[in-house]
Protein backbone atom coordinates (compact mmCIF):
# COMPACT_ATOMS: atom_id res chain seq x y z
CA UNK A 1 0.00 0.00 0.00
CA UNK A 2 1.10 3.92 -0.80
CA UNK A 3 0.83 6.26 1.35
CA UNK A 4 1.72 9.79 -0.48
CA UNK A 5 1.97 12.67 1.01
CA UNK A 6 -1.74 13.54 0.36
CA UNK A 7 -3.08 10.99 2.25
CA UNK A 8 -0.86 12.33 5.19
CA UNK A 9 -2.94 15.85 4.31
CA UNK A 10 -6.60 13.84 4.64
CA UNK A 11 -5.58 11.75 7.71
CA UNK A 12 -4.71 15.27 8.98
CA UNK A 13 -8.51 15.96 8.30
CA UNK A 14 -9.74 13.48 9.55
CA UNK A 15 -7.35 13.63 13.62
CA UNK A 16 -8.60 17.79 13.53
CA UNK A 17 -11.63 16.83 14.46
CA UNK A 18 -11.37 13.80 17.03
CA UNK A 19 -8.88 16.55 18.92
CA UNK A 20 -11.47 19.41 19.00
CA UNK A 21 -13.17 19.34 22.82
CA UNK A 22 -16.68 19.73 22.62
CA UNK A 23 -19.39 20.35 25.63
CA UNK A 24 -22.43 20.88 23.60
CA UNK A 25 -25.60 18.42 23.36
CA UNK A 26 -26.87 17.36 19.88
CA UNK A 27 -30.17 17.67 19.26
CA UNK A 28 -32.07 14.49 18.91
CA UNK A 29 -33.54 13.77 15.48
CA UNK A 30 -36.37 11.79 14.56
CA UNK A 31 -34.46 9.04 13.60
CA UNK A 32 -32.61 8.87 16.40
CA UNK A 33 -32.52 5.66 17.81
CA UNK A 34 -30.73 4.21 21.17
CA UNK A 35 -27.77 6.08 22.28
CA UNK A 36 -26.02 6.24 18.53
CA UNK A 37 -25.99 9.65 17.48
CA UNK A 38 -27.95 10.96 14.11
CA UNK A 39 -25.41 11.24 11.42
CA UNK A 40 -26.15 13.99 8.31
CA UNK A 41 -23.33 12.24 6.59
CA UNK A 42 -23.37 13.05 2.92
CA UNK A 43 -24.87 10.00 0.95
CA UNK A 44 -21.58 8.65 -1.14
CA UNK A 45 -20.20 7.72 2.42
CA UNK A 46 -21.35 3.85 3.42
CA UNK A 47 -22.22 2.55 6.58
CA UNK A 48 -21.78 5.57 8.62
CA UNK A 49 -25.01 5.20 10.86
CA UNK A 50 -25.85 2.36 13.19
CA UNK A 51 -29.50 1.28 13.94
CA UNK A 52 -31.70 0.91 17.10
CA UNK A 53 -32.93 -2.33 18.28
CA UNK A 54 -35.89 -3.56 15.82
CA UNK A 55 -35.17 -0.64 12.97
CA UNK A 56 -34.97 -0.92 9.43
CA UNK A 57 -34.03 0.38 6.47
CA UNK A 58 -34.09 0.91 2.73
CA UNK A 59 -31.90 2.48 0.78
CA UNK A 60 -31.43 3.17 -3.46
CA UNK A 61 -28.09 4.73 -4.83
CA UNK A 62 -27.43 5.98 -8.07
CA UNK A 63 -23.83 6.76 -8.62
CA UNK A 64 -22.20 8.31 -11.88
CA UNK A 65 -18.42 8.07 -12.55
CA UNK A 66 -17.76 10.03 -15.49
CA UNK A 67 -14.31 9.46 -16.84
CA UNK A 68 -12.24 11.48 -19.44
CA UNK A 69 -8.90 11.52 -21.23
CA UNK A 70 -5.69 9.74 -19.51
CA UNK A 71 -3.42 10.80 -16.88
CA UNK A 72 -0.05 9.75 -16.80
CA UNK A 73 1.15 10.78 -13.59
CA UNK A 74 -0.48 13.41 -12.49
CA UNK A 75 0.16 14.81 -16.58
CA UNK A 76 -2.82 14.56 -18.80
CA UNK A 77 -1.64 12.66 -21.57
CA UNK A 78 -3.90 13.38 -25.58
CA UNK A 79 -5.04 10.96 -27.71
CA UNK A 80 -2.80 11.65 -30.60
CA UNK A 81 0.28 10.93 -28.33
CA UNK A 82 -0.73 7.84 -26.68
CA UNK A 83 -1.28 6.35 -30.56
CA UNK A 84 1.51 8.02 -32.15
CA UNK A 85 3.95 5.34 -33.08
CA UNK A 86 6.96 7.36 -33.35
CA UNK A 87 5.80 8.24 -29.49
CA UNK A 88 6.83 7.50 -25.84
CA UNK A 89 3.68 5.23 -25.67
CA UNK A 90 2.73 3.44 -28.95
CA UNK A 91 -0.43 2.07 -28.49
CA UNK A 92 -2.66 0.53 -31.02
CA UNK A 93 -5.82 1.81 -29.32
CA UNK A 94 -7.04 4.13 -25.93
CA UNK A 95 -10.02 5.24 -24.05
CA UNK A 96 -11.17 8.23 -24.98
CA UNK A 97 -14.46 8.36 -21.91
CA UNK A 98 -15.65 6.40 -20.06
CA UNK A 99 -19.25 6.30 -17.88
CA UNK A 100 -19.44 3.80 -15.18
CA UNK A 101 -23.26 3.85 -13.59
CA UNK A 102 -24.20 2.38 -10.37
CA UNK A 103 -27.42 1.06 -9.34
CA UNK A 104 -27.14 0.14 -5.29
CA UNK A 105 -29.92 -1.11 -3.10
CA UNK A 106 -29.18 -1.59 0.44
CA UNK A 107 -30.84 -2.70 3.84
CA UNK A 108 -30.16 -2.03 7.21
CA UNK A 109 -31.25 -3.83 10.16
CA UNK A 110 -30.57 -2.99 13.58
CA UNK A 111 -30.42 -6.45 16.02
CA UNK A 112 -29.63 -4.77 19.62
CA UNK A 113 -28.56 -0.71 19.86
CA UNK A 114 -24.76 -2.04 18.69
CA UNK A 115 -25.38 -4.50 16.30
CA UNK A 116 -26.37 -3.10 13.10
CA UNK A 117 -26.64 -5.94 9.86
CA UNK A 118 -26.35 -4.53 6.30
CA UNK A 119 -26.76 -5.87 3.09
CA UNK A 120 -25.81 -4.26 -0.48
CA UNK A 121 -26.66 -5.52 -4.00
CA UNK A 122 -25.30 -3.49 -7.18
CA UNK A 123 -26.58 -3.47 -11.00
CA UNK A 124 -23.65 -2.03 -12.85
CA UNK A 125 -23.15 -0.49 -15.84
CA UNK A 126 -20.47 0.42 -17.76
CA UNK A 127 -19.92 2.43 -21.45
CA UNK A 128 -16.01 3.07 -22.63
CA UNK A 129 -15.18 4.95 -25.78
CA UNK A 130 -12.21 3.94 -27.61
CA UNK A 131 -9.98 4.89 -30.56
CA UNK A 132 -7.51 3.61 -32.94
CA UNK A 133 -4.41 4.02 -34.56
CA UNK A 134 -5.71 3.04 -37.85
CA UNK A 135 -8.90 0.69 -39.23
CA UNK A 136 -12.34 1.52 -39.80
CA UNK A 137 -13.74 2.84 -37.80
CA UNK A 138 -11.41 4.77 -35.87
CA UNK A 139 -13.50 4.70 -33.09
CA UNK A 140 -16.14 2.50 -31.27
CA UNK A 141 -17.31 2.06 -28.13
CA UNK A 142 -17.80 -1.05 -25.71
CA UNK A 143 -20.38 -1.60 -22.94
CA UNK A 144 -21.13 -4.37 -20.28
CA UNK A 145 -23.78 -4.43 -17.32
CA UNK A 146 -25.41 -6.75 -14.79
CA UNK A 147 -25.39 -7.71 -11.34
CA UNK A 148 -21.99 -6.80 -9.43
CA UNK A 149 -20.71 -8.03 -6.36
CA UNK A 150 -22.74 -8.38 -3.25
CA UNK A 151 -21.45 -7.21 0.08
CA UNK A 152 -22.99 -8.37 3.61
CA UNK A 153 -21.63 -6.99 6.56
CA UNK A 154 -22.41 -5.65 10.35
CA UNK A 155 -21.60 -2.30 12.26
CA UNK A 156 -20.75 -2.62 15.34
CA UNK A 157 -21.00 0.46 17.75
CA UNK A 158 -17.73 0.68 19.80
CA UNK A 159 -18.96 4.01 22.28
CA UNK A 160 -21.43 6.48 22.24
CA UNK A 161 -22.46 9.91 24.39
CA UNK A 162 -24.54 12.79 22.87
CA UNK A 163 -22.19 14.21 20.97
CA UNK A 164 -19.29 11.67 19.97
CA UNK A 165 -19.46 7.66 18.88
CA UNK A 166 -17.20 5.58 17.39
CA UNK A 167 -18.47 2.23 15.52
CA UNK A 168 -16.51 -0.59 13.89
CA UNK A 169 -17.27 -1.77 10.17
CA UNK A 170 -16.93 -4.82 8.62
CA UNK A 171 -18.37 -5.87 5.29
CA UNK A 172 -17.62 -9.19 2.92
CA UNK A 173 -17.97 -9.23 -0.59
CA UNK A 174 -18.99 -11.62 -2.78
CA UNK A 175 -17.78 -12.75 -5.91
CA UNK A 176 -21.16 -12.21 -7.91
CA UNK A 177 -20.00 -9.84 -10.66
CA UNK A 178 -18.83 -10.92 -13.97
CA UNK A 179 -15.28 -11.35 -14.88
CA UNK A 180 -15.79 -12.41 -18.34
CA UNK A 181 -17.82 -9.74 -20.19
CA UNK A 182 -17.38 -9.70 -23.72
CA UNK A 183 -18.66 -7.07 -26.38
CA UNK A 184 -18.19 -6.93 -30.01
CA UNK A 185 -15.50 -4.91 -31.26
CA UNK A 186 -13.58 -3.95 -34.76
CA UNK A 187 -11.65 -6.42 -33.72
CA UNK A 188 -13.69 -9.50 -33.55
CA UNK A 189 -16.82 -10.38 -31.86
CA UNK A 190 -17.17 -11.59 -28.28
CA UNK A 191 -13.92 -9.86 -27.18
CA UNK A 192 -13.10 -10.25 -23.67
CA UNK A 193 -13.16 -6.29 -22.13
CA UNK A 194 -10.30 -5.04 -19.87
CA UNK A 195 -10.33 -4.86 -16.07
CA UNK A 196 -12.31 -1.71 -15.60
CA UNK A 197 -15.30 -3.00 -18.10
CA UNK A 198 -15.86 -6.32 -15.56
CA UNK A 199 -18.35 -5.95 -13.10
CA UNK A 200 -17.25 -8.01 -10.28
CA UNK A 201 -13.48 -8.39 -8.22
CA UNK A 202 -13.68 -12.18 -8.82
CA UNK A 203 -12.57 -12.65 -5.00
CA UNK A 204 -13.99 -12.50 -1.76
CA UNK A 205 -13.42 -8.82 -0.75
CA UNK A 206 -12.73 -8.41 3.25
CA UNK A 207 -13.85 -4.45 3.68
CA UNK A 208 -12.88 -3.29 7.71
CA UNK A 209 -13.53 0.45 8.42
CA UNK A 210 -14.25 2.18 11.26
CA UNK A 211 -16.54 5.62 11.58
CA UNK A 212 -16.66 8.44 13.76
CA UNK A 213 -19.47 11.10 14.20
CA UNK A 214 -19.16 14.38 16.16
CA UNK A 215 -22.05 16.69 16.29
CA UNK A 216 -22.07 20.32 18.09
CA UNK A 217 -25.38 22.70 17.28
CA UNK A 218 -26.07 23.00 14.33
CA UNK A 219 -23.23 20.79 12.83
CA UNK A 220 -22.14 17.56 12.76
CA UNK A 221 -18.59 16.05 11.53
CA UNK A 222 -17.41 12.15 11.33
CA UNK A 223 -15.01 10.50 9.56
CA UNK A 224 -14.05 7.32 8.35
CA UNK A 225 -11.50 4.94 7.27
CA UNK A 226 -11.62 2.08 5.28
CA UNK A 227 -10.06 -0.78 3.93
CA UNK A 228 -10.73 -3.44 0.81
CA UNK A 229 -8.65 -6.42 0.90
CA UNK A 230 -8.91 -8.94 -1.60
CA UNK A 231 -8.61 -12.49 -0.44
CA UNK A 232 -7.00 -15.08 -3.16
CA UNK A 233 -6.89 -15.12 -7.08
CA UNK A 234 -9.78 -14.94 -9.40
CA UNK A 235 -10.61 -17.55 -12.31
CA UNK A 236 -8.89 -15.61 -14.70
CA UNK A 237 -5.98 -15.64 -12.31
CA UNK A 238 -5.42 -12.18 -11.52
CA UNK A 239 -6.14 -10.29 -8.42
CA UNK A 240 -7.38 -6.74 -7.87
CA UNK A 241 -5.39 -3.99 -5.57
CA UNK A 242 -6.01 -3.32 -2.57
CA UNK A 243 -8.16 0.03 -2.00
CA UNK A 244 -7.12 2.24 0.96
CA UNK A 245 -10.16 5.41 1.59
CA UNK A 246 -10.15 8.28 4.51
CA UNK A 247 -12.93 10.69 4.45
CA UNK A 248 -14.19 12.51 6.48
CA UNK A 249 -17.08 15.44 6.55
CA UNK A 250 -18.87 18.29 8.06
CA UNK A 251 -22.72 18.93 7.63
CA UNK A 252 -24.36 22.31 8.64
CA UNK A 253 -28.53 21.40 9.69
CA UNK A 254 -29.82 24.83 10.28
CA UNK A 255 -31.74 25.57 6.89
CA UNK A 256 -34.98 24.77 6.87
CA UNK A 257 -35.67 20.95 5.54
CA UNK A 258 -32.15 20.68 4.25
CA UNK A 259 -28.58 19.68 5.26
CA UNK A 260 -25.71 20.84 3.71
CA UNK A 261 -22.52 18.72 3.80
CA UNK A 262 -18.65 19.13 2.55
CA UNK A 263 -16.24 16.30 2.52
CA UNK A 264 -12.78 15.78 1.57
CA UNK A 265 -12.14 12.16 0.32
CA UNK A 266 -8.64 10.39 -0.50
CA UNK A 267 -8.91 7.05 -1.93
CA UNK A 268 -5.81 4.71 -3.19
CA UNK A 269 -5.22 1.88 -5.25
CA UNK A 270 -2.69 -0.70 -5.94
CA UNK A 271 -1.94 -2.20 -9.49
CA UNK A 272 -3.08 -5.96 -10.83
CA UNK A 273 -1.49 -8.78 -8.95
CA UNK A 274 -0.75 -11.44 -11.88
CA UNK A 275 -2.95 -11.10 -15.59
CA UNK A 276 -6.24 -12.11 -16.39
CA UNK A 277 -5.62 -14.74 -18.49
CA UNK A 278 -7.08 -13.39 -21.86
CA UNK A 279 -5.86 -10.34 -21.98
CA UNK A 280 -2.23 -11.36 -22.09
CA UNK A 281 -1.46 -10.23 -25.74
CA UNK A 282 -3.53 -6.99 -24.63
CA UNK A 283 -0.87 -5.03 -22.88
CA UNK A 284 1.53 -4.13 -25.86
CA UNK A 285 -1.45 -2.26 -27.92
CA UNK A 286 -3.97 -1.25 -25.21
CA UNK A 287 -2.71 0.90 -21.94
CA UNK A 288 -6.22 -0.58 -20.59
CA UNK A 289 -5.52 -4.06 -19.99
CA UNK A 290 -2.08 -3.51 -18.52
CA UNK A 291 -2.49 -4.83 -15.15
CA UNK A 292 0.62 -2.13 -14.40
CA UNK A 293 -1.47 0.80 -15.32
CA UNK A 294 -3.81 0.00 -12.49
CA UNK A 295 -3.07 1.65 -8.88
CA UNK A 296 -3.18 5.37 -8.01
CA UNK A 297 -4.57 7.59 -5.54
CA UNK A 298 -7.41 10.69 -5.58
CA UNK A 299 -8.52 13.31 -3.48
CA UNK A 300 -12.23 14.23 -3.71
CA UNK A 301 -14.02 17.33 -3.01
CA UNK A 302 -17.95 16.55 -2.38
CA UNK A 303 -20.37 18.92 -1.95
CA UNK A 304 -23.93 17.42 -0.79
CA UNK A 305 -27.50 18.25 0.14
CA UNK A 306 -29.93 16.25 1.62
CA UNK A 307 -33.59 16.59 2.81
CA UNK A 308 -35.04 14.65 5.47
CA UNK A 309 -39.32 14.33 5.69
CA UNK A 310 -40.92 12.22 8.04
CA UNK A 311 -39.09 8.40 7.62
CA UNK A 312 -37.77 9.66 4.00
CA UNK A 313 -34.05 10.82 3.51
CA UNK A 314 -33.54 12.56 -0.19
CA UNK A 315 -30.00 13.25 -1.06
CA UNK A 316 -27.17 14.60 -3.29
CA UNK A 317 -23.76 14.71 -3.07
CA UNK A 318 -21.43 15.63 -6.29
CA UNK A 319 -17.13 14.64 -5.97
CA UNK A 320 -15.13 16.72 -7.41
CA UNK A 321 -11.21 15.48 -7.94
CA UNK A 322 -9.10 17.98 -6.21
CA UNK A 323 -5.91 15.67 -7.28
CA UNK A 324 -5.43 12.45 -9.37
CA UNK A 325 -1.95 10.66 -9.64
CA UNK A 326 -2.35 7.49 -11.68
CA UNK A 327 -0.17 4.65 -12.65
CA UNK A 328 -0.69 5.46 -16.08
CA UNK A 329 -1.73 5.98 -18.69
CA UNK A 330 -4.84 5.39 -17.08
CA UNK A 331 -8.47 7.00 -17.29
CA UNK A 332 -8.80 10.42 -15.40
CA UNK A 333 -11.60 10.80 -13.43
CA UNK A 334 -13.94 14.27 -14.35
CA UNK A 335 -16.82 13.82 -11.67
CA UNK A 336 -18.59 11.58 -9.97
CA UNK A 337 -22.25 11.68 -8.61
CA UNK A 338 -24.49 10.21 -5.94
CA UNK A 339 -28.26 10.54 -5.65
CA UNK A 340 -30.08 8.69 -2.82
CA UNK A 341 -33.34 8.16 -1.21
CA UNK A 342 -33.52 5.63 2.43
CA UNK A 343 -36.69 4.73 3.84
CA UNK A 344 -36.80 4.45 7.64
CA UNK A 345 -39.41 1.79 9.36
CU1 LIG B 1 -29.44 2.89 7.87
Amino acid sequence: MRFSQLGIVTLCTIAAPLLAEDHSHHHHDHHNHGISLHSDAPIGVMGDHVHGKGDWMVSYRFMRMSMDGMLDGTDSVSTSDLLDMMGDYGYMMVPTEMTMDMHMLGLMYGVNDKLTLMAMINYIDNDMDMERRMGVPLTFSTESSGLGDISVGALYLLTADENKQFHANLSLSLPTGSIEEEDDTPMGDDMHLPYSMQLGSGTFDLKPGITYLGAHNEFSWGAQANLVLRLGENDQEYTLGNRTQLTSWIAYNKIPEATVTARLDYQDWGNIDGEDKDLTMMPAMNPNADPDLRGGSRLDLGLGISSTIEKHRISLELLFPLHQDLDGPQMEVDMTTVFGYQFYF
